[in-house]
């Protein structure tokens, strides 16, 4: 349900390459779809509107829920209708999949892992410049949510390791 995307989907994710999208299929006004679903439910994501179209082409009606990766190719779809919910920890495993597109350690995404991924590491954890979310993938090495000495380390070991 949209209050669940909201709190275990949305706003797990929204700092990284992930957006959420919920869809009106009752064609209601901006002001319905505020008044009877966003504000109630406190749903912050974006919601379209004019739907209807959209759900009897695919064949869709209320309580459907689709992943769409960065190619436009649906991941995952609920069983759907009426009440019916998502799997959560199938959702969030295949999130987490396509977020993790990344070659651990490789920092600076130049294919080779070296001192200079180390020096940019450094860099994300000092502040002095931001990862976007493949690097921060690849410097978050042991995969915490984190980027910390620990993940130092861990880069350090694949540099010595490919010595
Ligand atoms: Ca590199
Ligand atoms: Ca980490």
């Amino acid at each position: 349900m949209a209050p669940s995307i909201e709190q275990n989907v949305w706003r797990a994710y929204q700092n990284r390459e992930f957006q959420a999208i919920g869809i009106d299929l009752w064609n209601g006004s901006i002001q319905q779809v505020r008044s009877q679903y966003q504000q109630p439910y406190n749903i912050t994501y974006p919601i379209l509107i004019n739907g209807s179209l959209l759900g009897e082409t695919y064949g869709v009606s209320q309580d459907y829920y689709f992943i769409v990766d960065k190619g436009g190719i649906v991941q995952y779809r609920s069983t759907g209708g009426l009440g019916q919910r998502y799997d959560e920890d199938t959702v969030t495993d295949i999130i987490e999949g396509l977020l993790d597109d990344c070659k651990k350690a490789d920092v600076d995404l130049n294919g080779e892992i070296d001192v200079l991924d180390i020096l940019l590491a450094v860099n994300f954890i000092l502040e002095q410049t931001d990862p976007n979310s493949t690097q921060f993938c690849a410097a978050d090495f042991n995969d915490d949510g984190n980027i910390d000495i620990l993940d130092l380390l861990g880069i350090v070991g694949e540099i010595l390791e490919g010595l």
